[in-house]
This record gives C-alpha cells, sequence and structure tokens, in this order.
C-alpha cells in the first residue's frame, strides 16, 4: 500500500495507478427501532435506498418550492460562494448551505418525521454535514457523473466511515425527461477506490464538473451488470434515502420543464470529520460542515 495513505484509512482512495473494488467495513443499519417497516429496512440495507413517494404533503412542499426560487433570486445569496454556477454559463447550478441560509429549510431538517427515519437508519444523534439546492432547470441543466458521495466526503472532507447518508427531496417533479437521479442498486456495498491526485482547491471545479473521484468505466460496468440501475421517479413531495457509498448520478435535463431537488446530508455524530484522508487541506466549511451539534427535532 503506498506511503502516504494514513495508519487509520480503511478506505484509501487516489492514491494507485488503478481502480480497484474493496468490500464495505460498516454496517448499513446503525438503530433498531423506529418508523420504518422491517420490510423497508430491509429493503435500504440491500438495496441502499428507499423512496417514499409523496412523503411531504403539498402544504408542506410548497413553501419550500418557492423557498428554492427565492434563494436563487436573492443577491445576497447569489453573491456568496455558496452559489455554484453550471459549467460554461452563469445559470445557477447549485446553492449550498440552505440548512443555514434558509429558516424554512432548517425547519425541514428538522422535521420530526424526516429525523425519525434517519436516526433509526444512523442509530442515534446526527448533525447536517452539507445540504444544497440542485436546480437542474429546463433545456440546459447538465449531469452530475456517477460517484460515491462517500469516497468524496472520506478523501476531501475527513468522514472516517460510512455512517451517512442523503436525504433527496423532490421540489419538483422527477420524471423520465428531466435529469432524474439514477442510482446502482447494491453498489453501497463496494468501495471503488480511484485513480488520480486530487487538484488543489478540488471544489472549484468538482461541483460544476467532476473529473477526480470518480469510478473508472470498467468498475462502473461491473457494478451495473450486478445491481443495474435504477431512477426512483415521482411528483414533487417524495423523497429519497440513500446510503452515502451509494453509486449515483443523473443526466442532463434536456425537458422543458426545471428538476430542482432539496439535498440535506446527515452524519452520525459518532463519525464527525476529522482531517481530510486524502492528504489535502479540508473544503470549506459551507460543503463540509464543522458544526456537530446533533440536529434536534422541531
Ligand atoms: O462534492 C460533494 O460533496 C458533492 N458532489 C456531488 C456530485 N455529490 C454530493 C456532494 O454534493
Ligand atoms: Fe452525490
Amino acid at each position: 500500500m503506498p506511503a502516504q495513505v494514513r495508519s487509520d484509512d480503511v478506505y484509501p482512495s487516489r492514491v494507485d495507478g488503478e481502480s480497484r473494488f474493496l468490500p464495505r467495513r460498516d454496517p448499513v443499519i446503525y438503530g433498531t427501532s423506529g418508523p420504518l417497516s422491517p420490510v423497508q429496512i430491509a429493503q435500504y440495507e440491500r438495496a441502499g435506498y428507499l423512496f417514499l413517494p409523496e412523503f411531504l404533503a403539498q402544504d408542506e412542499v410548497t413553501p419550500l418550492q418557492q423557498e428554492a426560487l427565492r434563494l436563487r433570486a436573492d443577491p445576497a445569496i447569489t453573491a456568496l460562494e455558496e452559489t455554484i454556477r453550471e459549467p460554461g454559463s452563469d445559470t445557477i447550478r447549485s446553492v449550498f448551505r440552505v440548512h443555514e441560509l434558509s429558516p424554512l429549510v432548517a425547519k425541514l431538517v428538522r422535521n420530526g418525521r424526516v429525523l425519525a427515519i434517519v436516526q433509526q437508519l444512523l442509530g442515534g444523534d446526527v448533525y447536517v454535514h452539507q445540504s444544497r439546492v440542485n436546480y437542474k432547470p429546463a433545456f440546459r441543466g447538465r449531469e452530475f457523473y456517477w460517484h460515491s458521495d462517500f469516497e468524496t466526503w472520506h478523501i476531501e472532507d475527513g468522514l472516517p466511515r460510512m455512517r451517512a447518508l442523503s436525504l433527496a427531496v423532490n421540489l419538483t417533479d422527477n420524471d423520465a425527461f428531466n435529469g432524474p437521479l439514477m442510482v446502482v442498486p447494491e453498489s453501497h456495498r463496494t468501495y471503488v477506490s480511484c485513480v488520480g491526485e486530487t487538484p488543489a482547491d478540488h471544489y472549484k471545479q468538482s461541483l460544476r464538473v467532476q473529473k477526480y473521484g470518480v469510478p473508472d468505466d470498467d468498475s462502473l460496468r461491473r457494478l451495473v451488470e450486478y445491481g443495474g440501475i435504477a431512477a426512483p421517479t415521482g411528483p414533487a413531495g417524495s423523497i429519497l434515502l440513500f446510503d452515502c457509498n451509494l453509486m449515483h448520478g443523473s443526466g442532463s435535463n434536456l425537458s422543458p420543464k426545471p428538476r430542482t431537488n432539496l439535498f440535506v446530508v446527515y452524519n452520525s455524530v459518532n463519525n464527525a470529520a476529522v482531517e481530510p484522508f486524502g492528504n489535502i487541506p479540508r473544503r470549506p466549511s459551507f460543503i463540509a460542515s464543522q458544526h456537530f451539534d446533533p440536529v434536534q427535532p422541531e
């Protein structure tokens, strides 16, 4: 193993000349009881994700939709480095740290129904590692290439183990045509160590188009041969919970309808970020939070 791999690193990446599959060394489900049924827990454990259509009521999702549009139109927000633009244009792709920029999103993060599920999956108290709105505008919203979030959060942000998940809330319908999120079922049980050295200030590039920390074609082919590809599409208000190591991505939006999703990344307080495992300076806190206080239900 190359010299720069830390002795406490069970998931090395970006150190070898070739990509490797390493087995997951962590549980998928950490909790015991909670609102999810045994069947739902088994689905999440086996496939790495759980889709709950129309989880939020219309009167919960409408204010969030409006809030997402307000954030994008507010010059005080668009002037911040939290606002990321599409490659090659000024169109807004994402706004990060929305759980601190928006009281409405802060409220959603603490929503009791959501939090009980997250705590069941991760086994107890959690904090928010990252949050963002991805706008994927009509006609020209660009793709997010295949990746495991955990690879980046481990190497660039210092999350030690796989004990985090993403909550994706559909703020618009996600359909076959507007660039819905796609996942590779069961890929969360394999860690794909990636090739290439992380460039300085990688996030400035990667949040627009990611080139490092993405799997090579052969690895992807093998994962998809095993698990296939699923696109859990559904109306606004639907939510997707997915494991931090699940391979996922999404295509461009060629349709006339935007695809807007809100993402909240919850991490166990027992898995708080340490020094990044990639021997690089940690990313700014608007991408990788340093506030480890547990989220309290509202
Ligand atoms: O770099 C990150 O943390 C992120 N990038 C992607 C493509 N997904 C998760 C996360 O927002
Ligand atoms: Fe991602």
